[in-house]
């Protein structure tokens, strides 16, 4: 199992997409996912100059020690692009691994430890109407779990919000959010703080009093509030029994959750663009969240987010995998299958790919009542097919910016 070939391949169907396809000496290929949204063709770079040439003649079976190398030997560490190409690395050679041993990658981990995942989509709308219509649809498509975002009256365009017309392609996919941009420049957006902190409350009351307590409800604040802020929502939205309040502060302040955790005992999720378990140091042994959000694609892999979890699992902090169509399939296929082998898994956010996406990368996960399973394939159970990646080369995409009303720029 040594290997002799790296394929960095880009692809752009409905959006951008790095994947590193590994090939060994006896015919294996794996898989894994290197796209970092809106900044994909710095990863292409670190992983065509940098990587690629080391891995070349290395023992496609040495996960552990190849991800030391790669992280412990290029002196300069941690960081999205860094951590990024080293995930697509280490799926690769789970994929690799799993088809060497005949078996779907979650039975090498461990096994299954529960019959499927459960899954939360994207429900949003401008204003209640849309918002409730986005609902009732995502439950027909079987979701269990539903993050709500609504627009705020006075902000012409926010974080999170569908447009029904467009994805980022244009290709009349309704994506339920898909936040990049194509075009030369991001587009801006709107943010007022008291204007969000008045609103939201009063959409949570509206859809409890619609979709009663029982549907598990959570919401995204995207980085933007400050922690006394950030203390006020998560009180305010207490009646409404969140799931969880994601990504209240600007998550590199990690002491910035002391002040929110003692004023509110709304359930708190962070971390979707944390790399490394060094990130979490802090708010995991102080107990500061109740779920975990990296992905296997930002944070270095499968192997490197199993020890993020197991060290959460020690202070009762579950899993809540970032899963945005920014996620290839390769990284909700790896997502998937961690998530099923690890004890605290937490839930499992999925947003559906498009068409285009799905012709690319041939995938063997279900979807059953609300629950993911990455399905037995020896591997992770995805192929790519080249040359339909082909057809959709690269375009550049940018994620929006904000700014207040006096121009400023705000957390995005
Ligand atoms: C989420 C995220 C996404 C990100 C996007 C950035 O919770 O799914 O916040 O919507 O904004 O993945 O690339
Ligand atoms: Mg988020």
């Amino acid at each position: 199992m040594i290997i002799d070939r790296a394929d960095v391949v880009v692809t752009s169907p409905d959006r951008n997409f790095v994947t590193l396809r590994l090939t060994t000496d006896d015919g294996l290929t794996g898989l894994g996912d290197a796209t970092l949204n809106g900044r994909e063709l710095a990863v292409v770079a670190y992983l065509q100059d940098h990587v690629v040439p080391l891995l070349i003649g290395r023992d496609a079976s040495r996960i552990e020690d190849t991800w030391q190398f790669l992280y412990r030997g290029a002196y300069w560490r941690r960081g999205p692009v860094t951590m990024a190409a080293i995930a697509a690395v280490d799926t690769a050679l789970w994929d690799i691994k799993g088809k060497a041993a005949g078996m779907p990658v979650y039975q090498l981990l461990g096994g299954a430890s529960r019959d499927g995942l459960l899954a939360y989509g994207h429900a949003s709308g401008k204003d209640l109407e849309e918002l409730f219509d986005s609902v009732r649809a995502h439950q027909e498509q079987g979701y269990r779990a539903i993050r709500i975002q609504t627009g705020v009256p006075g902000l012409n365009s926010i974080y999170g919000i569908a447009s029904n017309a467009t994805s980022a392609a244009n290709t009349g996919v309704r994506y339920d959010h898909e936040p990049a941009q194509r075009g030369a420049l991001p587009n801006q957006e709107d943010w007022d703080t008291r204007a969000y902190l008045r609103h939201v409350p009063g959409v949570f009351e509206a859809v409890r009093n619609e979709f009663g307590p029982e549907l598990p409800l959570l919401h995204d604040a995207h980085h933007r509030l400050t922690p006394v802020q950030a203390a006020q929502l998560g009180k305010s939205l207490e009646p409404y029994d969140l799931f969880w309040l994601e990504d209240v502060t600007p998550a590199e302040n990690q002491e910035a959750l002391r002040l929110v955790r003692h004023h509110t005992t709304t359930p708190l999720a962070i971390g979707e663009v944390f790399n490394t378990v060094w990130d979490y140091q802090q708010i995991i042994r102080e107990q500061l969240i109740d779920y975990v959000r990296s992905a296997v694609t930002h944070t270095g892999g499968i192997s490197h987010l199993k020890k993020v979890l197991d060290y959460a699992a020690q202070y009762q902090i579950k899993s809540g995998m970032h899963g945005p169509t920014d996620i290839s399939p390769v990284g909700m296929a790896a997502a998937m299958h961690l998530g099923l082998a690890i004890h605290n898994f937490g839930i499992q956010e999925y947003m559906r790919h498009g068409a285009a996406t799905d012709a690319v990368f041939r995938q063997s996960f279900t979807w059953r009542d609300g629950h993911l399973h990455p399905g037995d394939e020896p591997g992770l159970g995805v192929e790519l097919d080249l040359d339909e990646a082909g057809r959709h080369p690269y375009v550049r995409a940018y994620l929006p910016y904000n700014r207040l009303a006096d121009g400023t720029v705000h957390d995005w």
